[in-house]
């Protein structure tokens, strides 16, 4: 089977948590393997450029300010089906709708603060992983 590849960031409330260990864990467990992955903190201008399809959303400026108010981690993962099968392993955007065992179920605390990031499409994907990662630093 092909594989193909998925964005994702561990948020700031999640990293501040320490449940950084935890979530990797969940995540190859279920398969993925890892192209990329280092720590850094977004300043609210980068923060607002990654979130740029989002500009128009009532959210969208307290996004920028919360995704920019601590570390976060961006990783590139690999898998079969990986945008699809990413996003059913984190859970809902609204923790109270995720279902049980998934990654924002345990650990996202609000909407906002959701613990973590997935692509929502193979397209996304490639433009976010290029947004954190030189071609030089995926394997
Ligand atoms: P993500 O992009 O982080 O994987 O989340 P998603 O697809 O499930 O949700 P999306 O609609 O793309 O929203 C991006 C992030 O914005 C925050 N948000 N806050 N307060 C609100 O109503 C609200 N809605 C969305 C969340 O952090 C969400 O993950
Ligand atoms: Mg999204």
């Amino acid at each position: 089977m092909p594989t193909n590849k998925t964005f994702t960031m561990i948020k700031p409330d999640a990293v501040l948590d320490g449940h950084t260990g935890s979530i990797i864990k969940m995540i190859e467990a279920a398969g993925f393997r890892v192209v990329a992955l280092k720590k850094t903190q977004l300043t609210p201008e980068l923060a607002g450029k990654f979130y740029e399809v989002h500009k128009e959303r009532p959210f969208y400026n307290n996004l920028c300010k919360y995704m920019s108010s601590g570390p976060i981690i961006p990783i590139i993962l690999e898998k079969e089906n990986a945008v699809a099968d990413f996003r059913t392993l984190i859970g809902a955007t609204n923790p109270a709708n995720a279902e049980e065992g998934t990654i924002r179920k345990l650990y996202a605390k609000s909407m906002e603060a959701n613990a973590i990031h997935g692509s929502d499409s193979d397209e996304n994907a490639e433009i976010e992983g290029n947004f954190f990662f030189a071609r030089t630093e995926q394997f």
